[in-house]
């Protein structure tokens, strides 16, 4: 059965997304089978020319397409920066509000917009009331991705948590019909002056005392899962810990599989994995602990990843981190970037790392025909090329493999090996790590 009302337009306009306080969000219920249909839109800036943007909108219509959304075609403002107020000139606006009314005529729907950058309760108001449809930012896509993948009893508080935390700065926009916010109170839901609050303010404290309410019972229980965890942690004997870390979609998932011989989910998606797998890797007569973990991914918010505590533990507390990057992307410099920026959100640029370059076998390049003499671009560059220069700035500490493939699998295994083994001896001096008595367990 189709509604014409969609996943997210239920979730963020009919009323609280829970009745009694203890329901989940439910952000993902679709019915049917056909797509829903979106439009991206992002901005050309001076700190973001148009290669750039297009990269990103190649990523954002990756994330909508694993939401289970169609994009049908995109817009671009070239602007100084975002308008606070419509996030796009009033003019751009218009032009997609003609857009979709075509369509519409047309008999094809078009059932969101998806900004590129995350937006205020005052833009989210002023572009919904600008486009009539339902207007989404990268956030509420990447938080409805998680709650679609969320397995674990953990893993779903954690994504409850920060679908509230985004939520709550929102609240006014689903009493927009009320239009009694008082003292200009803006963005997030903030109290009105003394004289201006009516019916719609009440019922709007009352809303945020529910959500709070429910928060800081989340909360509680992460927090009871967080002790739980931490002594799981201990029981787990005196083993190094590598961790997989990375950029989503670069194969972490499918190298644990090929090291530990496990089942973890892994596929052409973003955002496969969100729990934390544990596994212990025998190589010869070494035992050590290998986690595989959630991909970052470019703009996170700042309060996933706080909400995701307990599952970055396990790259918190690692000694040594297996950073995996994905070579045949066309951007994964960015990407190396965006791991490191976020591995120095969570205190690990410390720590001991290697980087595992990997689908080298899916590694494209254009050669330069001797006669042209424009610059060469990083899409010239042969794979020996990157190898050695890659070599060369990271001290040799790399290595180039393809895990579908199962190139160099060996020489990582030996390379694990040497640094893992340097790593016990000193951590575990008096510890023989010849195999001992040690329960395969998944932390979750
Ligand atoms: N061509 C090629 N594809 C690969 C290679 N390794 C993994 N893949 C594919 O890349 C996709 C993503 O792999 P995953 O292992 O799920 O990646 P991940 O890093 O765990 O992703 P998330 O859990 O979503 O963050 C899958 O379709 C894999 O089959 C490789 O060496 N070469
Ligand atoms: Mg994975």
């Amino acid at each position: 059965m189709k509604t014409t009302r969609s996943k997210y337009y239920n979730s963020s306009r009919s009323s609280l997304p829970f009745e009694d306080g203890m329901t989940s969000v439910k952000y993902h219920n679709i019915v049917d089978d056909s797509p829903e249909t979106a439009i991206l839109v992002g901005l050309i800036t001076p700190n973001q020319n148009e290669r750039k943007t297009t990269e990103y909108l190649d990523e954002l219509e990756f994330l909508a397409e694993t939401a289970g959304a169609k994009t049908v075609r995109r817009f671009t403002q070239r602007m100084n920066g975002p308008s606070s107020v419509t996030y796009l000139g009033i003019g751009k606006l218009q032009e997609i509000r003609a857009y979709i009314q075509a369509e519409e005529d047309a008999e094809r729907e078009i059932s969101m917009v998806i900004f590129d950058d995350e937006l205020s309760a005052k833009q989210l108001r002023n572009i919904e009331s600008e486009l009539k449809v339902k207007v989404l930012d990268r956030t509420t896509l990447i938080l409805d991705i998680f709650a679609m993948r969320a397995q674990t009893a953990n893993a779903k508080t954690q994504v409850e948590l920060a679908q509230y935390r985004y939520m709550l700065p929102r609240l006014q926009r689903l009493w927009t019909h009320l239009e009694r916010q008082g003292g200009g109170s803006g963005s997030g839901g903030g109290k009105g002056s003394v004289g201006l609050r009516g019916p719609g303010e009440t019922q709007l404290e009352m809303d945020r005392r529910i959500i709070l309410n429910r928060m800081s019972l989340l909360k509680q229980r992460l927090a009871e899962i967080d002790r739980q965890k931490t002594t799981q942690r201990g029981n787990r004997g005196r083993m190094i810990r590598v961790a997989l870390v990375g950029y989503t979609n670069v194969g972490k998932s499918t190298l644990m599989n090929l090291l530990a011989k496990s089942e973890v989910f892994a596929e052409n998606k973003l955002f496969a994995t969100l729990d934390t797998t544990v596994r212990k890797v025998i190589v010869d007569n070494l035992p050590f602990l290998l986690s595989d973990t959630v991909g970052f991914i470019r703009k996170l918010p700042t309060d996933l990843v706080d909400s995701f505590k307990s599952t970055l533990d396990e790259v918190r507390e690692a000694d040594l981190l297996l950073h995996v990057v994905d070579i045949s992307h066309p951007d994964f410099e960015d990407q190396i970037k965006v791991v490191d920026k976020t591995l120095a959100d969570l205190d690990c640029s410390d720590k001991p790392q290697m980087i595992i370059f990997n689908k080298i076998d899916a590694y494209t390049w254009e050669e330069k025909d001797a006669d042209d003499l424009t610059p060469a671009t990083a899409r010239n560059v042969s794979l020996q090329e990157l190898i050695h220069t890659w070599m060369a700035r990271l001290d040799g500490q790399c290595l180039f493999i393809s895990a579908q493939e199962r190139t160099n699998l060996d020489t990582l295994k030996q390379v694990l090996y040497n640094k893992v083994r340097e790593m016990h001896v000193q951590k575990y001096p008096y510890n023989d790590f010849l195999f001992q008595h040690y329960e395969e367990e998944e932390t979750q």
